[in-house]
């Protein structure tokens, strides 16, 4: 196990997470003389509103695409949650390090927009978004999404299954995990210009995990192109793992032969860890896992092994019960 040098970068522990974050960075960017963007950011609800007022799918080149057919075999169990509610509150520390970021996130410009495959695989290569939105299957798919803060909700979105940009990179045999990238630009993304956090935000699964049928990549949601605070124009969607698994805005999928150190991983290992599968019985060490509190209502319901997921997702990780698996 190797030691982790301290960086300049680097909060206290008991400061980096993300609702704790929250206060403290504030204070930071205060002492910085930066702001937040999109602090005014309370009077959306539904659609993104660009700067101008249009609305964001609308300029968006597939709009013509959705919506999409609706995979049956996923069912959340549970109400959607409102576009108004999950659209306003949002994880995406590239915008600020609040939950009020949507109206900062439409300065991110989605086209044109290219993602990089490269690595072990047969098949590199650099695709056009709309190129590849072409060649993929689109399906909408409900997924209950449950985040480390011990919040959740219940999304459609609309995309097409990661196993399937797997086959088209074709990945060798000794590639063992994907290694996935958001774009880099403070110039508009101005979370990015707090240099204490190791931008670009990285997140990683295992070839298995990347494969198993549920891994998706979102790329609409609520039958419409995805709005840019849910991570246009490419998210990832795997359901069973805490939220801060689900990269946005993905620039680059690397396949590997090692272990991608994850952005919240490089900000805080004792906290976050590379499996971070969802697990009622493991507190997170600073408050338990065992609820979460529905973004819509606000009330509070038991957290369920891997998210109520482990019918298709349990037998991943049999032989590694020596991992921490659910951090
Ligand atoms: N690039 C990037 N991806 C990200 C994040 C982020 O800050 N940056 N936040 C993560 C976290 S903690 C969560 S809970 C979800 C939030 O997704 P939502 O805003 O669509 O609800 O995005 C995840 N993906
Ligand atoms: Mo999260």
């Amino acid at each position: 196990m190797h030691i982790l040098r301290k960086r300049g970068w680097e909060l206290p522990e008991a400061a980096a997470t993300p609702e704790a974050v929250f206060l403290n960075r504030r204070q930071l960017l205060a002492g910085f003389g930066l702001t937040a963007g999109g602090m005014a950011a309370g009077g959306i609800a539904g659609s993104a509103l660009l700067p101008g007022g249009a609305l964001a799918a609308e300029g968006d080149p597939s709009a013509g695409l959705y919506p999409v057919p609706r995979n049956e075999a996923y069912q959340p169990g549970r109400p959607l949650t409102p576009e108004a509610i999950t659209s306003t509150y949002n994880n995406f520390y590239e915008f600020g390090s609040h939950k009020q970021i949507a109206s900062a996130a439409q300065a991110l410009k989605i086209r044109p927009w290219e993602l990089r495959i490269d690595g072990l695989c047969d098949n590199p290569q650099t695709i056009a978004i709309d190129d590849l939105l072409k060649k993929m299957p689109l399906e909408e798919r409900l997924y209950r999404h449950r985040c480390v803060e011990a919040w959740s909700m219940a999304v459609p979105w609309s995309g097409f299954p990661l196993a399937e940009l797997v086959r088209l990179a074709a990945p060798t045999s000794d590639a063992k995990y994907l290694r996935m990238e958001t774009f880099l630009d403070p110039d508009v993304a101005t979370g990015q210009r707090a240099s204490w956090y190791p931008w670009p935000y990285v997140e990683g699964l295992t070839l298995a995990e990347a494969t198993n049928e549920l891994a998706f990549i979102a790329t609409g949601v609520y039958g419409k192109p995805l709005a840019k605070q849910f991570g246009a124009p490419l998210r990832l969607a795997v359901p069973w793992k805490y939220g801060f698994k689900s990269i946005k805005s993905i620039v680059r999928i690397s396949f590997t032969d090692m272990r991608p150190v994850s952005f919240w991983e490089q900000i805080a290992a004792s906290e976050y860890g590379f499996w971070a599968n969802v697990n009622p019985d493991v507190p997170h060490p600073r408050w338990s896992q065992a609820s979460e509190r529905l973004l819509a209502t606000g009330e509070r319901i038991p957290t369920q092994l891997f998210n109520g997921y482990g019918e298709q997702v349990a037998g991943l990780y049999t032989g590694l019960e020596g991992e921490a698996l659910y951090m």
